[in-house]
């Protein structure tokens, strides 16, 4: 803020106490005595109104809730920086382009899209990525998605959208999930989201975690030097740690066993100092480009592939805080796609120009007044000078007499003038050209829809295809009218003949339904873009992963030491799960404390599992029905599981012990604990899905 900005001294009241400064007062200030018991006549008699303590604490009380977010409204939100590592002046003049090495502060918050704030984190669904820039020239809001496309080409359908997905409007529900009539009727109905079908139903919407996804900016945006030259961007977050999804068996699962898993993932990551970081990545091009793409680049159905204009990285993101209070950080966050700063311009992606009317529109309304950019997660970290004033909560008030310009105030009048507009280095827009009839109308460039969501099918993986062709499959399944799955699979025809007939096998159908007719013929040979992958572009690293150790009485010391080390030095993190939370004796007597207990460490919370007991245990255990699942599951989820001989009544009633293939690690083999913890940075053991497929 501004010196001549007087910051009133909001919060006192929410010091932490030190010394006697630990005594209770009311919101007013004044002591409070006793804050157990409300004014009463007689100790059985009726409460006074009069308790003005009593009806301060029960006003306030009742008025803790905000309105949740219309959409995202189950997120989590971290502090960073970003440092930028190359300039480019040469595309844009913003200060957080220029300055290498500068750390700016940032507030990045991950969400889900449909469900509402108590909703499960492994809901299938795609994640926001949201990064609020505070540079020294104003907030920069980039208010992303982990999937570069969208569902709709024009505002004006976001509320069917989102009506469409989330709950019906009679019974209220199904929460936090797309496997119903009204989500596939609109989307069957709206042949520009088929692009976006396929990603939804890719892993990319069941993310391991927040740290293992990208992000996109999704819409074209403009970057503009100093002499006024623009070019268009798309911007990319890449993760260092890699991408890593889990198994839709495993999201129904977790759901389940912690609803927090992503959230408890990234505050566990930040607490313990393993930052998470994504590369800034840059995709520029000019007009001439754009002109001669397949699509149109206003599209925000369409992708550029990374193989056509190359993803240049420009910093890094880290993020290294965790919020001090959820409600005022991550709940009052306010971004608004609208902010940019000088140097960044929007494009008329029509998509993007209804999101700028809309974010500012909403923080209205949650918010409750103008001055939510006083809120001090929403407040620039630059001095701020206007005279917009008053209004609910005003908190940075302007002092002296010039609320107006232009003034006469100022030198010699002994009053403070107030700002002025710089047209040096204020925000200008870039001067396109604006020219048309006023017309609702989509573009004619805007018409393929299933060009590009065939070529990200052919970029995928047989296993990623496998599980594509199973959540088309699973969701359809939930769709009551036979009509509405017919449509669907009339689309998919266009898309891939060999997934349209996976679906309808899966769903059961007769035959075939018709194709559903087309506004423009398809290209059908774009080449593979490996970068949509998640598989071929894993970490290749367990770092960041966490292993479960399985113990129970008899486990040997040594193997689970070796196996601790190992994981550590691959910067993967550890817990011991044990039949009980007090942990296990193991086979030199010595206790091993357990972080959880089995049923509160199902092997599906884990990235690789070990079980170590010894032979009287797995006897023991072999009727214990966590137990089974927890060994059962690794293996039906591919994962990497490492073992002693010893285990083998478990593994038997698990039904594993004669299907164990080179995913499985035995213990007691010399360096086998290093080799373990290696292949798991292959994150799973796909071989084992595909042989289950055949
Ligand atoms: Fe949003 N979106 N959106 N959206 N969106 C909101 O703003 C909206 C769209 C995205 O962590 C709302 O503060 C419209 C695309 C994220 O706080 C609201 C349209 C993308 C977040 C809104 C879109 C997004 C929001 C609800 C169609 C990816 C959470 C509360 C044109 C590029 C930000 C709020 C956070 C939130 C409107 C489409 C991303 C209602 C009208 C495309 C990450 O203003």
């Amino acid at each position: 803020m501004a010196d001549d900005f007087e910051l009133s001294p909001g919060g006192a009241n929410h010091q932490k106490p030190s010394g006697d400064e630990d005594r209770m007062t009311t919101a007013q200030g004044a002591p409070v005595a006793d804050d157990q018991n409300w004014l009463t006549a007689g100790p059985r008699g009726p409460q006074l109104l009069e308790d003005h303590i009593a009806r301060e604490k029960i006003f306030h009380f009742d008025h803790e809730r905000i309105p949740e977010r219309v959409v995202h409204a189950r997120g989590y939100g971290v502090h960073g920086h970003f440092e930028l590592t190359e300039a480019i002046p040469e595309f844009s003049s913003a200060a957080i382009f220029n300055e290498v090495g500068v750390k700016t502060p940032t507030f990045t918050r991950f969400s889900t899209v449909a469900g509402n704030k108590g909703s499960p984190d492994l809901a299938r669904d795609v994640r926001g990525f949201a990064t609020k820039f505070y540079t020294k020239q104003g907030n920069w809001d980039l208010v992303g998605n982990n999937i570069p496309v969208f569902f709709i080409q024009d505002a004006i359908k976001f509320p069917d959208l989102i009506h469409a997905a989330k709950p019906a409007p009679d019974r209220g529900f199904p929460q936090a999930q797309t496997a119903h009539d009204n989500f596939w009727d609109f989307i069957g109905l709206s042949p520009e989201a088929m692009h976006m079908a396929m990603w939804i139903m890719s892993d990319r919407t069941i993310p391991r975690s927040f740290r293992f996804m990208e992000g996109f900016g999704v819409h074209s945006f403009r970057l503009v030097n100093a002499e006024g030259k623009s070019h268009f961007v798309k911007f990319h977050w890449k993760p260092k740690l890699g991408m890593q999804s889990v198994i839709w068996n495993e999201a129904l699962k977790l759901n389940g066993m912690d609803p927090d898993f992503h959230r408890r993932d990234m505050w566990d990551a930040i607490d313990a100092g393993d930052y998470p970081q994504w590369d800034l990545g840059l995709q520029i091009f000019d007009e001439e480009f754009a002109e001669q793409f397949e699509f149109d680049v206003l599209d925000a159905t369409k992708i550029i592939p990374e193989e056509q204009v190359p993803v240049k990285i420009v910093g890094t993101l880290t993020l290294d805080a965790n919020v001090r209070n959820f409600f005022a950080e991550t709940e009052q966050v306010a971004f608004c796609t609208q902010n940019i700063v000088p140097g960044i311009d929007f494009s008329d992606d029509p998509l993007l120009q209804g999101r700028n009317f809309s974010y500012l529109d909403t923080q209205l309304k949650r918010l409750g007044g103008p001055n939510f950019t006083h809120i001090p997660i929403n407040a620039p970290k630059c001095p701020v000078r206007h005279f917009q004033q008053d209004g609910h909560m005003a908190m940075t008030n302007p002092q002296g007499r010039a609320n107006y310009e232009p003034n006469s105030w100022g030198e010699g009048t002994g009053e403070d003038r107030g700002p002025r507009a710089c047209p040096a280095e204020g925000f200008e827009s870039y001067p396109a050209e604006v020219a048309g009839r006023k017309r609702r109308v989509r573009s004619e460039t805007f018409a393929d829809h299933y060009s590009q969501a065939r070529q990200f099918y052919v970029s995928q993986t047989p296993v990623e295809q496998t599980h594509m062709a199973n959540a088309f499959t699973f969701e359809l399944s939930k769709v009551e009218r036979p009509d509405i799955r017919a449509r669907m699979v009339g689309h998919l025809r266009h898309i891939d003949a060999g997934l349209a007939q996976r679906v309808a096998d899966g769903l059961g159908m007769a035959e075939l339904p018709d194709k559903v007719p087309l506004a423009r013929e398809p290209i059908t040979d774009l080449p593979e873009s490996p970068a949509l992958s998640i598989l071929k572009n894993g970490p290749g690293s367990f770092k960041g992963r966490k292993l479960g150790i399985y113990i129970a009485k008899g486990a040997e010391k040594a193997q689970v030491e070796a196996l601790k080390r190992a994981a550590g030095n691959a910067g993967a993190m550890v817990e011991i799960i044990a039949p009980h939370v007090g942990g296990a004796e193991l086979s030199d007597g010595s206790r091993m404390e357990a972080d959880e207990k089995i049923d509160g460490g199902p092997s599906v919370a884990y990235d690789a599992v070990a079980v170590l007991m010894s032979e009287e245990s797995a006897r023991r255990y072999n009727s214990d029905k966590p137990s089974i699942d927890f060994v059962n599951d690794a293996f039906a989820h591919a994962k990497f599981v490492a073992y002693v001989p010893a285990v083998q009544p478990l593994f038997q009633a698990a039904g594993v012990w004669d299907w164990m293939d080179d995913g499985f690690f035995d213990l007691g083999e010399d360096g086998a604990a290093d080799a373990f913890i290696e292949a798991c940075g292959k994150l799973r053991f796909w071989d084992r899905e595909s042989v289950k497929q055949d």
